[in-house]
């Protein structure tokens, strides 16, 4: 878009202008630099500040901005005096003292997500919800692609939206945080999606009840909403004024799938289908991906494709060629008869819940981590039905071993994952699975989940040898 346009857009909405507006871009990482970047692009004045002493990115910062004010180290009070405006990013609680106090002093909140939403005149498609956002991100990018898009895919999946302002798109995919949207007004996405509501960041939100609200932003504007009737949380959002697409892989939707006892089993005696209203897209055997969890993944992807209008057929073909992401649920290796599953990136207990419910026999799960203020109580009844045996780890193991303390699942420590994958082949016999599904964020013990799922693989295949 024109930038005399964008800028007119952040006046209206934020009284953002580069004539008055001092802002303050709160937080040094790769929003922040993105957030700088974009400012600096627009003509804006503005300052940077992070409580850290060394900021990950700050000599990139140093590099690409010399003459830009920079604090770190704290946050100091007379920089967020000034500010008119503060971009505060996702990592960063609103409930920090200085930000609240400018806040209560009239300065105006704007997130990088705001800023993008006001400089493109292309279709957005939001995706979030407690699990699955990254697959299905991924998915719908793919899918536009192969629709003949050009498509910006990004947000909380890795690179951050304002820098995908580089890519002259004819359609923005982004997977939103719940950080990311307590904080944006303005999204007013073509299709948006909350994929499902679980526990999770409750050390940052009050309770879950604050979290699905801030989740329920997404929708805010005009565009097509595509509902989870699934999920009562998400079912509850439903605007009965405003376009709407459902999915269920329990009950017919406008996007579902037929079981075999229903009308359309007549297509095949054996499979399940994908279907849309009537029409039946593709067995659900040829999407290459585990878990039941995994067709729901897909429906919402058809969902928001259609409506925004992309091809059924590529769509549908981009599920059969998708290959699923790393530390999702991702087959390791198969050592004398155990298969290994690698699903670090199961941070919540919504995610190991949906990974334990895809088994018919009982898996050993390696468990544990951050519970991010998470009550574990909630899964003793999926690890009693679906596990033979839990190996513990992590800052919160004690609190998943309280909560089984009266099954009958025998529960073993580990102090590290060589000790975890030890203490699991050690309890694994030919035919069974090992799933570290860890219900828990990773940062107590490893950088991050990527780093935990790697950690897992490794001593995995060192028991081969
Ligand atoms: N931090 C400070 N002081 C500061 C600023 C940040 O201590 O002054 C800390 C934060 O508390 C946090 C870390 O630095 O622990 C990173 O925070 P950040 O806001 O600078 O993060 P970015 O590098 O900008 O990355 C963020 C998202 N990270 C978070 O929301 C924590 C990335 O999602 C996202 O890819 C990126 O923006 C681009 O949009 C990551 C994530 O973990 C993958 N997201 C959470 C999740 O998926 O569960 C929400
Ligand atoms: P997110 O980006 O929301 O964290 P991912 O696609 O990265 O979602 O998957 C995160 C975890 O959630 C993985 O353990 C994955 O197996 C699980 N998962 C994926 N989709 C769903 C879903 N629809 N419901 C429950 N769990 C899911």
């Amino acid at each position: 878009m024109e930038t005399a346009a964008v800028l007119n857009l952040l006046k209206k909405h934020f009284a953002l202008d580069p004539q008055s507006a001092k802002v303050l871009v709160v937080g040094l990482g790769s929003t922040g630099i993105s957030v700088a970047r974009y400012l600096q692009k627009m003509g804006f004045k503005f300052a940077i500040i992070d409580s850290r002493d060394k900021p990950p990115l700050i000599d990139e910062f140093f590099e690409q901005m010399p003459d830009t004010p920079v604090f770190t180290g704290g946050f100091d009070d007379a920089a967020f005096k000034v500010a008119t405006h503060l971009i505060v990013s996702p990592g960063l609680s609103l409930n920090e003292k200085p930000i609240m106090k400018a806040i209560a002093n009239g300065s105006k909140i704007v997130s990088d997500i705001d800023l993008l939403a006001c400089s493109v005149d292309k279709p957005i498609i939001g995706i979030t919800g407690s699990n699955g956002k990254s697959t299905v991100t991924t998915m719908v990018g793919d899918m536009a692609k192969a629709s003949g898009k050009r498509a910006a895919v990004g947000g909380n999946l890795g690179i951050p939206a304002l820098d995908l302002l580089d890519q002259q798109a004819d359609i923005y995919v982004l997977e939103l945080s719940s950080f990311q949207l307590e904080r944006t007004s303005v999204l007013n996405a073509a299709a948006a999606t909350v994929l499902n509501v679980s526990a999770d960041h409750l050390d940052r939100h009050a309770d879950i009840t604050e979290y699905a609200q801030e989740k329920q932003r997404i929708f805010n504007g005009n565009g097509i909403m595509v509902i989870n009737i699934d999920d009562p949380a998400v079912s509850a959002m439903t605007d009965n004024a405003r376009k709407t697409l459902t999915f269920s892989i329990k009950n017919k939707a406008d996007f579902y799938l037929a079981h075999q006892n229903t009308e359309e089993s007549a297509l095949s005696s054996e499979a399940e289908y994908l279907m849309h209203n009537n029409d039946p897209l593709m067995p659900l055997s040829e999407l290459p991906l585990e878990g039941r969890h995994n067709a729901a993944n897909a429906l919402a992807a058809l969902a928001l494709g259609v409506a925004v209008g992309l091809d059924i057929q590529a769509m549908c073909n981009t599920l059969r060629n998708f290959k699923g992401l790393e530390h999702r649920m991702q087959r390791v290796a198969q050592i004398a008869g155990v298969t290994w599953i690698n699903d670090s990136k199961a941070t919540n207990i919504g995610a190991c819940v949906a990974a334990l419910e895809g088994y018919v026999r009982k898996v050993i799960l390696i468990a544990g981590g951050d519970a991010k203020g998470a009550d574990m109580n909630e899964l003793s009844p999926i690890i009693m039905s679906k596990a033979k045996s839990v190996v513990l780890m992590g800052k919160d193991a004690p609190l998943i071993k309280q909560a089984l303390k009266d099954s009958s699942v025998p529960v073993y420590a580990a102090d590290n994952m060589v000790q975890a994958v030890q203490i699991a082949a050690g309890l694994a016999k030919s035919g069974d699975s090992v799933l570290l599904s860890p219900a828990c964020a990773s940062l107590d013990q490893y950088k991050n989940y990527q780093d935990r799922g790697e950690k897992f693989t490794q001593a995995v295949l060192s028991l081969a040898g």
